[in-house]
């Protein structure tokens, strides 16, 4: 299916994702360069709480971003609890492209960002501040679901579950894929979820396919989930049927957790097709390619509505 180019991207805004990635793909770019496009596009113009400079700290008050990039031959990079840097996900590529390593994390990777040339800049804002002095009051960890979507969530309860995860295939047939965020609101000062951690949040190979996730990582990283939807797609299950096996897989392994919290997974194969699938209802992802540009779906899920 040479030339047939497509970017897929999770939750709502991605649509907005996908178009500036599409800018990229639409002209015959690689898919490495349209997710990069596509990422910077929600860390720098979307204001969301869970992504890039609009999003919720930790619970001592500091913005911390993770995110991360890798293409279908295996190159990757990616940046853990980066502070004060407005597009992590080219810090991620830098790291993958200017050093021997994949990861860098903390102010290792702030100096590293700095040397490369990005600017420091104080990103937390006044509204995620506020959020922030609201939820200390009771300062209570519970994660909620999809809560992008509930038009009754109140600031404090925000921010959970929207991490950006774009996968795409270019005209060249070249697959490519980039997982950014601020990570879990109210986390613990350095908890890393599993959005910069290859193979967990994002794990892209050209010989089987691409797949990210987005939800608690902590679950994501105990399964290395990605990895293992890639994995099943390598051994001959469709996108759709990879992502159901790795979250009955989630279930199978912490039945009572798997009830409790979300977790989103979202695949490309190396054919272009795609697939998704949530423990729980609620989990959308955007579709861009030659026939539909702002096209929006909604994923089945394992646990009924
Ligand atoms: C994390 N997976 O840090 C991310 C959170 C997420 O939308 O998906 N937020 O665990």
């Amino acid at each position: 299916q040479r030339g047939a180019a497509r970017v897929v991207s999770t939750w709502d805004f991605g649509v907005g994702a996908n178009q500036a990635a599409w800018k990229v793909l639409g002209s015959r770019g690689a898919a490495l360069d349209a997710v990069e496009q596509g990422a910077r596009w929600a860390e720098g113009e979307l204001c969301n709480a869970t992504v890039g400079r609009c999003g919720y700290p930790d619970r001592e008050g500091y913005l911390t971003l993770d995110a991360s990039i890798m293409d279908g031959d295996g190159r990757c990079g990616s940046v853990a609890a980066l502070e004060d840097i407005r597009h992590p996900i080219s810090v991620a590529r830098r790291v993958m492209e200017k050093t021997p390593h994949v990861m860098l994390v903390g102010a290792g990777a702030q100096q590293f960002a700095l040397e490369q040339g990005f600017a420091r800049e104080a990103l937390l804002t006044d509204a995620a501040r506020k959020a922030w002095r609201e939820w200390k009051l009771e300062s209570r960890y519970q994660p909620k679901m999809n809560v992008e979507r509930l038009s009754t969530s109140r600031p404090g309860d925000s921010a959970n579950h929207d991490t950006l995860g774009l996968l795409a295939i270019d005209s060249q047939g070249r697959l490519a894929g980039a997982c950014t965020t601020s990570g879990m609101a109210w986390k613990l000062r350095g908890r890393v979820g599993d959005s910069p951690i290859i193979g967990a949040g994002l794990y892209v190979d050209n010989e089987a396919g691409a797949a990210t996730a987005s939800g608690v990582g902590e679950e994501m990283i105990r399964n290395a989930a990605s990895f293992l939807v890639v994995e099943m797609m390598r051994q001959g299950k469709s996108p759709q049927e990879a992502c159901v096996a790795a979250l009955e897989r989630i279930v199978h392994k912490r039945e009572a957790a798997s009830k409790q919290l979300q977790v989103c997974l979202l695949a490309m194969n190396k054919h272009g097709e795609v697939g998704a699938c949530a423990l729980h209802h609620g989990f959308t992802y955007a579709l861009c390619d030659h026939d539909q540009d702002r096209r929006l779906l909604e994923a089945p899920s394992v646990y009924p509505k």
